[in-house]
């Protein structure tokens, strides 16, 4: 369904001012299909400069990652009060850098998912499998460990999902569309299970060459971008991609 489709970008840990004011002239150039929503995820550092400009042009504007003390000593860290402040919508939230890298258990996702929604964030929930995972059969057992810190989450609860196989992501290997289908039809019964019925994005090596045929694939409602979401005339193609 097209109006639930949202194409985001994450810019992970890369991006200065003079950067970002390039990426919002040459947005300028390729405006978004009206029914596809877009996001964009830059670092912190650039969170107010672009909030407004953004705005402007119908682009929504995310975190990376968010701390889940409202304030105090936690040097390095981000409230999601101070989030909201800056113009965010989006957090993304369990990315495997950060579970991979910066040890995230599940537990602390939870944690955070409810510091995010009570500061009327909308979490991107981002959930997938490591290589020797799938090559074990384990796919599934692994998306569904993930997805069980949704067990007690009110079903009204804003919510966005993203399967991003760990093995896909900065790769260049993208997963297959029939890999993808039947993993989102796994991912959607799953989610029904436990009572909610969000929006799952693709996310791993999204690009303008591949962007059409993951698109089409059933119970796939966008996509994560890392790389090609740097510069604007390959982001706004994937946008178009999915309109
Ligand atoms: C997956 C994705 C964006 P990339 O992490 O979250 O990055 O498109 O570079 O694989």
């Amino acid at each position: 369904s097209s109006n639930r489709c949202l194409i985001a970008g994450n810019w992970k840990m890369n991006g200065i001012l003079e950067e970002a004011l390039e990426f919002l002239s040459e947005l300028e150039a390729n405006p978004a299909p009206e029914h596809v929503e877009v996001a964009l995820m830059p670092p912190f550092t650039l969170l107010h400069s672009l909030s407004k400009p953004l705005d402007e042009k119908g682009v929504r504007l995310g975190a990376q990652n968010v701390y889940y003390e409202p304030k105090g000593a936690f040097t390095g860290s981000t409230s999601p009060m101070m989030l909201r402040d800056a113009g965010c919508h989006y957090v993304i939230l369990g990315h495997s850098e950060r579970r991979d890298i910066m040890g995230e258990t599940n537990a602390v996702v939870r944690h955070k998912m409810d510091a995010a929604w009570s500061a009327g964030l909308e979490p991107i929930l981002c959930i997938g499998e490591h290589l020797e995972e799938r090559e074990s059969g384990r796919t599934n057992e692994v998306l569904k460990s993930q997805l069980a810190i949704l067990a007690d989450v009110d079903a009204d609860a804003a919510l966005t999902i993203a399967y991003e196989p760990v093995w896909a992501i900065g790769t260049g290997r993208t997963a297959s569309p029939e890999q993808v289908t039947e993993t989102h039809a796994f991912i959607h019964q799953e989610l029904q299970r436990l009572g909610h019925d969000c929006r799952v994005l693709y996310g791993g090596s999204v690009n303008p060459g591949n962007a059409e045929a993951l698109m089409r694939c059933p119970g796939v409602e966008g996509a994560l971008v890392g790389g090609a979401s740097l510069k604007a005339d390959s982001f706004m193609q994937i946008v178009k991609a999915a309109a």
